[in-house]
């Protein structure tokens, strides 16, 4: 019978399909494992007000994979601190508070934006400008970390972005 042969010549072709497919995926970071499937979107922090202590930041996650994952923490180049935030509705009044993790459930995306999750950004350690690109990391409960590139923009183009978003969601 030639089924035998068939079947392992179909299988080795199945296995190198398979391990040309998780290769694919461009990663710019080896060290999380393959079975990794969290893209980060629209990463973007805004410049330092005159005079201000924090500044915010807004990206998108969503996790492709088939379980939840936690994010514990992130991180900004040049930037001391970055806490997660979120905010809450407490009688009528919007709080923002700080979280010590979101969870991601298969196939759930999370958008940082105005009103909701965002991350706040404390201590820069050099000025730094609208126009530059900083590498943000976000830290996973599992020990992986995702990379992604957070442009830093103005005041007046986020607000115009969010408000071009808000009209938008108005037609919707
Ligand atoms: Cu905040």
């Amino acid at each position: 019978m030639t089924f035998k042969p068939l079947f392992s010549l179909l299988s080795s072709a199945i296995l190198g399909l398979s391990l040309y497919s998780s290769c694919a995926p461009a990663h710019s970071d080896h060290h999380h494992d393959s079975d990794s499937q969290i893209i980060v979107n629209n990463a973007q922090v805004r410049a330092f007000l005159p005079a201000s202590q924090s500044t915010v930041g807004y990206l998108s996650i969503a996790n492709h994979g088939e379980k939840p994952v936690v994010l514990t923490k992130a991180s900004i180049e040049n930037l001391g601190r970055v806490e997660i935030h979120e905010h809450t509705h407490v009688n009528g009044v919007m709080k923002m508070q700080q979280v010590d993790s979101l969870e991601l459930k298969a196939h759930q995306q999370v958008d940082f934006k105005p009103g909701g999750y965002h991350l706040m950004a404390f201590e820069p350690t050099v000025p730094i400008k609208v126009g530059q690109e900083l590498k943000l990391t976000l830290y996973f409960n599992d020990g992986n970390r995702v990379f992604t590139q957070a442009e830093v923009v103005s005041l007046e183009s986020q607000v115009e972005q969010t408000s071009q978003s808000e009209n938008n969601h108005k037609h919707h």
